[in-house]
């Protein structure tokens, strides 16, 4: 496969070649998506989030075909919370905080149940799982050089939530000079206005973050 272009992405069109492109999916977990974990210990309603696993599917299947690069973030703390600072583990009042025991298990702790991906996205062998203790996906993580190692210059991010663990990452990648573009219907917020605010930013000033498409179009493209 050659360069694919996008002429329906915003503010211009994305050019692509999949074989030096990722699609990331972040945080597509039980804790963020399914009521009684983190996502709902603070109140939010997890239903919106829930909304888009099945265009996520839809875009994971797309981008099996081509064979490429499939990266999973997964925020997840290790167990004796070493990798998680105070300042993250006791703001604000959740109902749950990170580490406690919650109905899916220890809130965001790397392998207890909420903090699996969802079961209807979870990863195919041979793709990339990466548990990252931040929100952003290159902190603490060793990914910038498994994406180096691979050729891979463009990201096409997907997941939750779109201004925090979404946004984070996809302004590491641009740092770390990675084309990046979001799926506009791929991701998702607890609170409509700020996924709206995170898509003008991010295309504002010339793409000065990255493009956002939708779905139909990658997918449709993928397919040609
Ligand atoms: C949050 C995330 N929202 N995955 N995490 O705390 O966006």
């Amino acid at each position: 496969m050659s360069t694919i272009e996008l002429a329906g992405a915003r503010p211009f069109t994305y050019r692509f070649d999949p074989a030096t492109s990722a699609l990331v999916v972040i945080d597509m977990q039980r804790d963020f998506i399914e009521p009684g974990g983190f996502g709902a210990s603070l109140g939010n309603d997890v239903t919106r989030l829930q909304a888009i696993v099945p265009t996520v599917r839809r875009l994971l299947d797309a981008w099996r075909a081509t064979g490429g690069l499939i990266v999973h973030t997964r925020e997840a703390h290790a167990r004796d919370l070493s990798d998680c600072p105070p300042s993250k583990r006791l703001r604000g009042t959740p109902s749950l905080r990170i580490g406690d025991a919650g109905p899916m298990g220890r809130i965001l702790v790397t392998g207890e149940p909420g903090s699996q991906i969802v079961a209807e996205l979870a990863p195919a062998p041979g793709e990339v799982v990466i548990d990252k203790p931040g929100k952003g996906m290159f902190h603490a993580t060793g990914l910038d050089s498994l994406l180096h190692a691979q050729g891979i210059t463009h990201l096409v991010f997907t997941g939750v939530t779109t201004e925090v663990c979404v946004q984070t990452s996809m302004r590491e990648a641009n740092d770390r000079g990675y084309e990046c573009l979001l799926i506009e219907d791929g991701t998702e917020s607890y609170f409509p206005e700020f996924k709206a605010a995170t898509l003008a930013m991010i295309t504002a000033q010339g793409a000065i973050v990255g493009w956002v498409a939708d779905s139909a179009e990658l997918i449709g493209a993928l397919a040609r």
